[in-house]
């Protein structure tokens, strides 16, 4: 940046009426836009109530400050693409202050009423810890000013455990005591800032809690470690009062080998086996999903099967790639089938679906920031609409109904209750004899949903 613009830049960290999106206004609702309208919604129409809520309450959009804010575009191959005005890529208190005004800025614009951050990003890290927990407070004191001139709210808050080169055995599962002591410290000091900002939910997404090598981990020790962790965020959460929902984020790999919090279904069990599954649900990320080797909603169905689906973090990798692209979720079929499973739970407060997610590499210009999340929110009303519709006509609810029939008498009454001996099964089997085949008609199912979508 030249020396002018960066003096422009330090200017307006102290100003609070500096319009950073110039040229670009509140988005507005315009259901017959042409194809070439793209800083509008077009099925996204908050107020708008549908199957008993409005769409925003189904919805719950928010914006996270990592990617939105913190993203410059590198990749392992280049430096950053991204650069925007009123950031001078410093790690001053003063950036920090101008970027969380320019990002209060785009929210409201964008008309979303939550975001997300990990505390790192928000706020630089000082010499010790107390120093970076001082400039938290500093610029969290700033947040709330704007959440509350706003009107947005904090969807959750999460600890940035994995980026400092302290945290490169990971942090709960580390295998130095030291560095799991430092990570709670600093999850304590999250959980405080939650409270402050009335967080909705607390997430921790096992960064580097896994492995590269098994020859060199001891296992067991560090999921019990990782589990005590877990239970001394229970303990202070309740201590404090703070209202939260605990949340894990499952991911399978990257950056380590192997994740600890492969899948929804491993978290389960883990919350299971600790006895930890009172506290905690599950922020599923559909990226991850894939990663797991999963279809984009498998693990938001199957969270939601258990109970324990909390919030989602909307984005989508691309199938032919192996790593994590987190991109804009822009496939409504998709969409349809996560907002299936947030309909049939009634909903997804106090989670929500937070756009982690980024623009490209080369996607450079402030209006692809407003584009690539009106598309996303867009693919999700579309998503919800349809839903909404396949739901409320009732015909797959009636096949499936029908695929099950024959549990609601007789041995299949007894199996689905519990009730079933091998004794009585096999007294049935010699009576009945060989069941007749069934078709499981899959195409027919897709064809249901494709009239929806
Ligand atoms: C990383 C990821 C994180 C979490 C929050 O893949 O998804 O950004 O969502 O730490
Ligand atoms: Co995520």
């Amino acid at each position: 940046m030249s020396s002018p613009a960066r003096k422009r830049a330090k200017k307006q960290a102290d100003v609070d009426e500096v319009e950073f999106f110039k040229g670009i206004s509140k988005v507005p609702y315009k259901p017959d836009a042409g194809p070439s309208d793209v800083l509008c919604y077009k099925h996204y129409n908050p107020a708008e109530v549908i199957h008993g809520k409005t769409m925003a309450d189904w919805l719950r959009f928010s914006v996270c400050y990592w990617h939105t804010f913190r993203g410059v575009g590198l990749d392992p191959f280049g430096g950053p693409t991204i650069t925007r005005h009123w950031d001078d890529g410093s790690e001053s208190i003063e950036n920090a202050k101008r970027r969380l005004r320019a990002a209060f800025e785009f929210l409201s614009k964008l008309g979303v009423k939550y975001w997300t951050f990990h505390d790192r990003d928000l706020a630089p890290e000082g010499a010790d810890l107390e120093e970076t927990n001082r400039n938290l407070d500093e610029i969290t004191d700033l947040a709330k000013e704007l959440m509350e001139k706003h009107g947005i709210k904090l969807l959750w808050n999460t600890c940035n455990l994995f980026a400092h080169p302290r945290f490169m055995n990971g942090a709960a599962t580390n295998p130095d005591a030291h560095v799991v002591a430092y990570a709670a410290a600093q999850v304590k000091k999250g959980l405080e800032i939650g409270k402050k900002l009335g967080a909705e939910n607390f997430v921790f997404w096992g960064g580097r809690e896994g492995f590269q090598s098994l020859l060199n981990t001891d296992v067991l020790a560090e999921l019990t470690h990782a589990a005590n962790f877990f239970k001394m965020a229970v303990d202070y959460k309740e201590k404090i009062g703070f209202q939260g929902q605990l949340l894990i984020e499952p991911k399978p790999k990257e950056p380590t080998r192997h994740q600890y919090d492969y899948d929804a279904m491993t978290v389960v069990g883990f919350l299971k086996h600790f006895g930890l599954s009172d506290h905690f649900k599950i922020n599923v990320e559909p990226n991850h999903t894939m990663l797991a080797g999963h279809s984009y909603e498998h693990d938001v169905v199957m969270a939601s099967k258990f109970g324990m689906l909390g919030s989602v973090d909307s984005n989508t990798g691309s199938p032919d790639l192996g790593w994590d692209t987190d991109q804009f979720p822009m496939d409504v079929k998709n969409a349809t089938l996560v907002m299936k499973a947030v309909i049939e739970q009634d909903g997804i407060a106090p989670g929500g679906l937070n756009f982690d997610a980024k623009v490209r590499r080369e996607s450079t210009c402030l209006e692809d920031m407003f584009i690539a999340h009106i598309g996303a929110m867009d693919t999700f009303a579309r998503g919800l609409r349809a839903a909404v519709k396949l739901i409320e006509g009732g015909v797959m609810k009636m096949m499936i109904a029908d695929r099950y029939s024959s549990f609601k008498n007789g041995i299949g009454a007894k199996i689905a209750k519990g009730n079933a001996t091998f004794e009585e099964c096999e007294e049935y089997i010699k009576k009945a004899g060989e069941p007749k085949q069934i078709s499981g008609q899959q195409e027919k199912y897709e064809c249901v949903l494709n009239h929806y979508v």
